[in-house]
């Protein structure tokens, strides 16, 4: 359990991407890191390769895609590019860039993967949190993660946090090809899958600190669409189980 890569989705994460680069490699975890840039306008994947091209030519890896197509879309590219990686990585890291997931998680993260497939990073057990979050994010948010819990049978509590670590055996396991959404909802699809398919699910707590530097990417209509996903995926609950 030693190579691990964190994947980083940026779009428009200039003031922020530095900053996270430099935490991630100062933790001096053997961890490389990819990022995902969809294109940013404010230039983040230049800023990411000047970074590669100065100092981190090895261990730091981007991939620019034509447009923005949500976070989910990204992930999925990052994983792929991952998995045929031959560096083999044991386990893959997902992670924001602006700053709301603290590196200083990272240590406990690679210790729990030795003996779990997926590890959550969850603001919804004892000792986890958030700072500084509008009662509307917040309402929205236990909301979102009630609704699905319930929905779709899953035990998570915080079915909706983009901080974790997989396995590459379990990302292997699951169809990327079949996954159906790409924002908000991305991350209850993969909870989902994984917890079809009994793999071993530990949440360890973190405080999410709201992002200081740059826009929030989350709309009513990113919320709402989700809704709408978690209801789809509970129907197609057959086929996930045949196909992945
Ligand atoms: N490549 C790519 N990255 C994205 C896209 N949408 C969001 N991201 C990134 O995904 C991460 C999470 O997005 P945020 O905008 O912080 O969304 P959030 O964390 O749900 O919302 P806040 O709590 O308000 O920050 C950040 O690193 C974003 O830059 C996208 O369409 N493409
Ligand atoms: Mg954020």
């Amino acid at each position: 359990m030693n190579q691990g890569i964190v994947i980083i989705p940026t779009y428009n994460e200039i003031e922020n991407i530095e900053n996270i680069i430099r935490e991630i490699f100062a933790l001096d975890l053997g961890l490389d890191i990819l990022i995902v840039d969809d294109n940013s306008p404010d230039k983040t994947h230049e800023k990411v390769r000047q970074l590669i091209d100065e100092q981190y030519t090895r261990r730091l890896h981007l991939i620019v895609r034509e447009k923005k197509e949500g976070l989910g879309r990204a992930y999925i590219a990052g994983f792929k590019w991952a998995l045929a990686h031959p560096k083999h990585y044991d386990f893959m890291i997902e992670m924001d860039a602006d700053l709301s997931h603290n590196p200083k998680y990272l240590p406990r993260f690679t210790e729990e993967i030795k003996t779990h497939d997926l590890v959550i990073g969850s603001r919804y057990v004892k000792g986890g949190g958030a700072t500084n979050w509008p009662l509307f994010r917040k309402a929205i948010s236990y909301g979102g993660s009630l609704y699905s819990r319930i929905l779709l049978g899953v035990s998570i509590k915080d079915i909706t946090g983009g901080f974790k670590c997989f396995r590459r055996e379990v990302l292997e396991a699951i169809n990327l090809d079949n996954i159906i959404t790409s924002g908000y909802a991305f991350q209850i699809e993969m909870n989902y899958k994984v917890t079809l398919k009994n793999f071993r699910i530990i949440e360890v707590p973190i405080i999410f600190e709201e992002r200081v530097h740059g826009a929030s990417k989350m709309t009513k209509k990113v919320f709402i669409e989700a809704l709408g996903k978690v209801i789809l995926l509970r129907r197609n609950k057959r086929k996930i189980l045949k196909e992945g």
